[in-house]
Formats: C-alpha cells, structure tokens, sequence
C-alpha cells in the first residue's frame, strides 16, 4: 500500500471504515513510512471507535514497536443505527451533548462515508480578515460611500446616460435627465408622491416618483444608502426630476448559476448558540449522528453562518438565560460539539453578532486564540460576509443583521420574517448585503465597501433571524437556515416562533434543497 499525502490516507482510512481528524491525517504524513505509521496506529485506535484523532496518531507514533497484526478492519461489528431523516424520538441519542463524547455516538458513520478528498474543491473571496484599515475617522466614512458608489455605480451607469448631480442642477428646464446616486432621503409630499433624493461626489438632487406611477409601487422598499439610478424629465425650473423610470443594480434575470460536476451536497446551518439555556443539544446530537449515516453520505461541505456561541452581554438581560456564561467556555463547548461531526466534512465558519469579534460590519474572523478553541476538523474562519466557493458554486456568506431592518422597514408582502428569503431577494436586488447606514445594523467605516455584491453568488447564504426560508431570485438561491436554540424569554415576548433543529441540505450538481428536522 504506498500512500503518499493526506489525501491518500484519508481514502484509506475511509476504506477501512474510519474518519479521520485533519490534523492526525496531517500527522501521519508526515512519516517516513505513511502506510506502516498507519497501521501501527489503527492499532492503537479503541475498538470502538470510529475517528482516527491526533492522541491515537501520537500514541501509537510514541509507542514501542508493537507486534506486528494484520490491518485493521473496520472494528464496528454492532447493527448500524436507523438512518434519521427527520429526527424526534427515533434517534435516542440523548445527553446534552457537550459530555457526550464523539466515538460512542453515530455508529457505523465510517462504513456509510467514503470521500474522496480528491474530487473537493473549496476557495474562499472576500474574506477580509486581517484587512481591516478603518481609524474611525470621518475619512473612512466617506471612503467606504464612495467606494459603494463607484462599485455599484458601476451596474447602473451602462444602462443610463447619467450625469453628475451638479451638471443636472444647471440643465436647461424640461431636459431628458439621469443620474447614478446613493438614496439620501425619501419623504412624501403632501399630496402623496414621493420625493426622492439622490447623492452622488458632486452633490444631491431630488427626484419626484408620482403616485400613480408604475415606479410609486417600488418605492416603498428603497433603503437609505443604497445605490439607485433615476432617469426621467427636469421640470421648467430645473429644480426636480420627474422619474420615468428606476433602476436597481439587480441580478440580470438570466443569471445562469454554475452547479458542481458530480452529486454532492452542503449542509448550511447557523445560529447554534452554545452556552445559551435554550441551546438544543438533542437536535444538534441527532444532526451529527445523521451526519455519519449512509443518508447523509453525500453531504461533505458545512456550512455556518454565524451565532456559534450565545455570547455574553449581547442583549439586556441576557445573562438570565445563560448555562455557560463565560465565552470561552461557550466556545470549548462549541468546539466539542463540531466535534461531533465526521471528520470528512469540509467546514467553512463566520462569525455573528453573538460572537466574540467586533460588532460593526465587516466582521472579521475570529482571533488566534479563538481559532485555536475552535479548531476540530480544522474549520476554515472567515469574515462576515465572505464567498465560499464550493466545486463551482459560489456561496455568499453572510450572518444577516440587516434581515431585521429589511424586514422592518419593507411592507409585510416584500419582506417578513415568515418569509426570510424574501428579505434576502432585496439585498440581492440592492447587491449589497447591509444597505442602510445609521439604523440596526453597524457598519465600520473602511477604505473599502466589502459589503457590496460585486459577483452575483449562485447560492445566498444568511442566518440571524432564526427563521427557516429558502427560495430563488433571478435563480440565486437564498436560504435563511435557522437555528438551534428554542424559544427565548425576549423572543416569546416579540412573538418570534424560531424555526430550531433543522438543517437545510443542498444539491450542488442541481441547487435543489431538502430540509432535514432534527428536534
Ligand atoms: O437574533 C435572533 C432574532 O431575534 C433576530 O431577528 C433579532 C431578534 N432579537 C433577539 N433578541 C433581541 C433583542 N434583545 N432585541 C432585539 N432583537 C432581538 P440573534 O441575534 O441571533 O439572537
Ligand atoms: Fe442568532
Ligand atoms: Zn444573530
């Protein structure tokens, strides 16, 4: 058996019905000899479990050459488990999880996995982690606007005949005009149309959308700040523009997503919130056991999108509702609950407002110390947003904050929270995942906009609001997974129903969504 390199190794732990913790595979490369180091270690291996960790690789490395015995066989003899598709009671796994260690559970996982690490591709744009150059200063607030401007700008100015704010102040009355702006202020007159000023480097003008106009519908989901383009008649002063029509920089209607080359699926999760009182550790039990069952063979890539942990002092009162409260703890109890899922699966994090990285937006990934907590099956931690691209698939990552402004400020039909993934078309739509400064949602102030939608993503990844939704715009896919925390005390009170313990499964070859119900 020559082995030569991690991923051989892994495939030949998978043939002999093992997963395997990254860095004990990285290990075991690093031997003279991968294929003898491998056996001397699946030796050392407790016969009843199904993970190769990186004690095992040490102890068996350590150890005095034992004698010599044919290879390992998968050692798991017991009937598998029944593989759960919808969790409740057929899955007694039990516990509450952080003591409930990893071998014991899943059962014959290995036997039912078999990768190859080979055919996986996995790339990472937009993380800004490290980036950072925000001083806080006024400058940065006005570099990270322009940079918006020019960027999605940029979308709009091809499809108008724009011209600065300050060349349209001095055009002639009843001239055809159009301008690329951000949207500065939008107000009704008084006899009910709608005022809209735009801004652009030079200086702002005010565009009036009628009534009764077609546009009159659109204006009630324009957010502050977000990019627009306005074409339309000057009237006799000069002094306003009549809109004729409203451009968003959009998604074109024929986007085309791209999809994986062979049937593999991702699972995308966020919210887990360990070290909350309402953290649903049955349900996250039952999602890694199914995890490891033959149903779930296909699912090699995991994604989470924020909220690892509760976190401390994120919202009044919160302590009251705390079974792990200090955030360290929160993130070790975290960590053995990654640890729980195969070690074959490819994991891609970012953080959330519950998390201990900075609150304003981006947020960068979390520090050394942190990462080194968080460390089982080696996750990759980025910035919030980021894009994943998986086999293809482009996955925009992004926790989702601005959900609950989008929600508030839009009108029931066009964003709710029974309907997340409508509030997701709108940031979509306004290709900028956090479009209204000032309100919920804090954004740093950067040299750069790293909140813009540059490339359309094939698939919208967000969490935050705690409600499950999922559905495509312009053939984006957007999903708002939910989470794994029951209802809170503040929750109940604003009649939030959380949607707890289900994990959404995608089809990268096709971008079709099953929902898997864990509690
Ligand atoms: O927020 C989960 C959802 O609940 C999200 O829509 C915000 C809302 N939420 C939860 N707690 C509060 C408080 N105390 N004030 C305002 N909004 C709240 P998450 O941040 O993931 O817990
Ligand atoms: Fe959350
Ligand atoms: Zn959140």
């Amino acid at each position: 058996m020559p082995l030569e390199g991690p991923a051989r190794i892994v495939s030949e732990l998978t043939s002999r019905g093992y997963n395997a913790e990254r860095e004990a595979v990285t290990r075991l490369a690093a031997t003279d000899d991968n294929a003898a180091a491998l056996e001397r270690v699946l030796e050392e291996v407790p016969d009843d479990a199904l993970v190769v960790r990186t004690e095992h690789v040490d102890a068996a490395l350590t150890a005095t050459e034992s004698s010599p015995s044919p290879a390992a066989s998968s050692t798991d003899s017991s009937p598998p488990d029944p593989p759960v598709s919808t969790g409740a009671a057929s899955t007694p796994t039990g516990g509450s999880g952080v003591s409930s260690p990893v071998e014991t559970e899943g059962s014959t996982e290995a036997a039912n996995r078999s990768v190859d690490p080979e055919k996986r591709s996995l790339e990472i744009v937009g993380d800004m982690t490290g980036d950072s150059t925000g001083t806080g200063e006024y400058e940065d607030f006005v570099s990270v606007f322009r940079d918006r401007l020019d960027r999605l700008g940029s979308k709009l100015r091809g499809r108008v005949n724009h011209r600065p704010a300050t060349a349209i102040q001095n055009m002639p009355g009843g001239s055809e005009a159009a301008m690329v702006g951000l949207v500065n202020d939008v107000r009704s007159t008084a006899s009910g149309h709608w005022l809209i000023e735009l801004e652009d480097a030079t200086g702002t003008f005010p565009w009036l959308v009628m009534k009764d106009r077609e546009y009159a519908d659109l204006v009630n989901e324009l957010l502050c700040d977000e990019a627009l383009a306005m074409e339309g008649t000057l009237s006799d002063d000069a002094g306003i523009g009549f809109v004729d029509s409203m451009y968003f920089p959009d998604v074109p209607r024929t986007y085309e997503p791209s999809t994986a080359d062979r049937h593999v699926q991702a699972a995308l999760i966020s919210d887990v919130h360990v070290g909350s009182d309402e953290f649903m550790a049955e349900a996250w039990n039952r999602f890694a056991d199914w995890l490891h069952t033959a149903e779930a063979q296909h699912v090699e890539y995991l994604l989470i999108a924020g909220d690892m942990v509760e976190g401390v002092g994120v919202y009044p009162d919160q302590d009251d509702e705390l079974e792990i409260v200090d955030i360290y703890d929160q993130y070790e109890a975290f960590n053995e609950h990654l640890k729980q899922v195969p070690g074959d699966l490819e994991i891609v994090m970012i953080p959330g407002n519950h998390d201990a990285v900075r609150l304003a937006e981006p947020q960068p990934g979390f520090d050394e110390e942190l990462r080194e907590i968080m460390s089982a099956h080696d996750p990759r931690i980025v910035s919030n947003p980021s894009t994943v691209t998986i086999e293809g698939v482009s996955v925009l990552m992004y926790h989702g904050v601005s959900l609950d402004e989008v929600i508030a400020e839009l009108p029931e039909e066009k964003a709710s929270y029974d309907d997340p993934h409508k509030a997701m078309y709108q940031l979509l739509k306004k290709r900028h995942v956090a479009p209204q400064f000032g309100g919920h949602t804090r954004l740093a102030p950067e040299e750069e906009d790293y909140l813009v939608i540059d490339e359309v993503p094939d698939i919208f990844h967000t969490g935050h609001v705690h409600k499950l939704g999922f559905g495509k715009y312009h053939n984006v896919l957007a999903i708002n997974s939910g989470c794994w925390q029951a209802q809170t005390d503040f929750q109940k009170s604003v009649n939030i129903d959380p949607d707890s313990g289900y994990a959404p499964i995608v089809d990268l070859d096709t971008l079709d969504v099953t929902v898997q119900k864990f509690s």
